[in-house]
C-alpha cells in the first residue's frame, strides 16, 4: 500500500519529505492540510499529529512525524539511493547543513510564529517582514559560507549527489527566491547547487507551485 503523506504546497517541511519520497522512487498518496485555513487545528488532523503541523506521513501501522526524523527513516527503510553520504564526518556534515536550515531558520518563521508576532505581540506588517528576512539570511549567508570553503562540496551540498543537505537547502531557497524576487544572486554556491538541484525531477515536480493544491495569491 502506497504511503500517505499530509502535505501543503507551501510547507517547506512537507517539501522535504516530497524530494525525499521522489529521490528514493516512492510511491504515496497526498492529502492536504490547508494551513492558511487552519486545517492543522480541525479534531480529526490533531489526533493524527497532536503539535497540529504537516508532515505526516503514514507508512502502514507506523505513522511518522518531523521532517527530518521522516528523512532518517526513510533512508534507513530505503538505503537506496542514499541520501546520506558514507562516512560519519561526512554524514555529520550534511546533516548539519540540513539544519542550519531547517531548525535555525524555519522554526521561527513557520506561521503559528508569524501569528504569535502579529496577534499577541502586536507587531505590524513590516516589523514582521523584517523579523523573517533577518533569521532567513542568517541562516543563509552560513550555509553560503560553509558551502563557498568546504573542500567536501560538489555538485551538491555534499558531493556529487543529493544528501539531506540539499533536501533542506532547496525548500529554505524556494522562499528566499520568493522573499528577494527571483534574485539569489548574493549566495552564488547556495544559487550553483539550488539550479542543479532543480534540474532533478525529484526537486522539481516536488516543488510548491507544481503541487496540485498551489494558490499563490491565497494568503
Ligand atoms: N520541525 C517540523 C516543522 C513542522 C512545521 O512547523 N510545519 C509547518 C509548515 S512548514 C506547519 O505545519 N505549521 C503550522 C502552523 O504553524 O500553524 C518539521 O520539520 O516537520
Amino acid at each position: 500500500m502506497a504511503m500517505q503523506l499530509y502535505t501543503f504546497w507551501r510547507s517547506q517541511a512537507a517539501y522535504r519529505v516530497r524530494i525525499a519520497l521522489h529521490l528514493k522512487g516512492l510511491e504515496y498518496e497526498r492529502h492536504t492540510i490547508n494551513l492558511l485555513k487552519g486545517e492543522q487545528f480541525s479534531d480529526s488532523y490533531r489526533k493524527i499529529n497532536p503539535e497540529s503541523v504537516v508532515p505526516t506521513l503514514i507508512d502502514g501501522d507506523t505513522k511518522l512525524v518531523q521532517s527530518l526524523a521522516i528523512l532518517e527513516y526513510l533512508e534507513e527503510t530505503h538505503p537506496n539511493p542514499p541520501i546520506l553520504p558514507t562516512g560519519a564526518a561526512d554524514r555529520a556534515h550534511a546533516r548539519a547543513l540540513g539544519q542550519i536550515v531547517a531548525m535555525e531558520a524555519h522554526t521561527l518563521l513557520v506561521p503559528r510564529i508569524r501569528k504569535y508576532l502579529e496577534q499577541v505581540l502586536g507587531l505590524d506588517e513590516e516589523t514582521r517582514m523584517n523579523w523573517i528576512r533577518h533569521w532567513n539570511d542568517t541562516a543563509s549567508a552560513a550555509l553560503e559560507a560553509v558551502l563557498a570553503s568546504d573542500p567536501r562540496t560538489g555538485k551538491f551540498c555534499v558531493g556529487d549527489s543529493p544528501t539531506v543537505a540539499d533536501i533542506c537547502m532547496v525548500p529554505h531557497i524556494s522562499s528566499t527566491i520568493v522573499l528577494y524576487n527571483n534574485d539569489i544572486s548574493r549566495y552564488p554556491t547556495i544559487q550553483r547547487i539550488y539550479e542543479t538541484c532543480m534540474a532533478l525531477d525529484a526537486f522539481s515536480v516536488t516543488h510548491p507551485l507544481k503541487q496540485p493544491d498551489a494558490a499563490p495569491g491565497e494568503h
